[in-house]
């Protein structure tokens, strides 16, 4: 058992980022059983859920002549614009069936339409909290451990978030998979490195 300042936190392990999903990332099923194995060894279990308005900005289909994956500019910089995703209350926002959901927390992210939440910590301005940061200080959490979807983006986000927090952060690659879009992998990984995050 780790002990009790250190936090799993279970980055949008959800149906639209699984196989078959709206925004799959390859592999994304293929974690359920180690990350719920995990979960066992943790204290403090958090998990966080990608949570859309069905018109949130984050999607090509609220811009004009806007490919899936192509890139726009918002007010607080550059963003990718996806395919329609983790959409509330639909199927594909749910938790992958497998996986464990007996979490103390669920924390829900991207749910104001004009601003994309990636980190567990931030939404994309870098500014507006989403509460985890209070949650886990009042619990004494000083390191976190995170594994989920996607590497390169959320998981990568939330990292460099808690870094900056001042906790000490650990990415459990092999329980984490990623989009890769440009080369968004080795840049992720080698920005985590940079911000001190232990890849293990
Ligand atoms: C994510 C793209 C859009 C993620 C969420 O969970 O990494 N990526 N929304
Ligand atoms: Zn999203």
């Amino acid at each position: 058992m780790r002990p009790a300042n250190e936090a799993l936190i279970v980055i949008d392990m959800q149906n639209d980022f699984c196989p078959g999903g709206a925004l799959a990332v390859a592999e994304g099923d293929t974690i359920v059983p180690g990350i719920n194995a995990l979960m066992q060894e943790f204290r403090a279990v958090v998990l966080t859920q990608d949570w859309h308005p069905a018109d949130h900005l984050s999607f090509a289909s609220q811009h004009e002549n806007a490919a899936p994956m192509s890139m726009t500019e918002m007010p607080y910089g550059p963003q990718v614009l996806w395919p329609d995703h983790c959409v509330q209350g639909t199927n594909g926002a749910d938790f992958h069936p497998d996986l464990r959901t007996d979490a103390d927390l669920i924390i829900r992210k991207g749910f104001r339409r004009e601003i994309d939440s990636y980190s567990a910590f931030f939404e994309n301005d870098h500014e507006t909290p989403t509460g985890l940061h209070g949650y886990l200080s009042e619990r004494g959490i000083t390191g976190i451990t995170l594994a989920g979807l996607a590497t390169d983006f959320c998981v990568n986000y939330s990292a460099l978030d808690g870094a900056k927090l001042g906790y000490k952060v650990t990415v459990i690659e092999s329980l984490s998979r990623g989009i890769d879009l440009d080369g968004s992998l080795e840049d992720a990984r080698q920005a985590m490195l940079d911000a001190g995050v232990v890849l293990d």
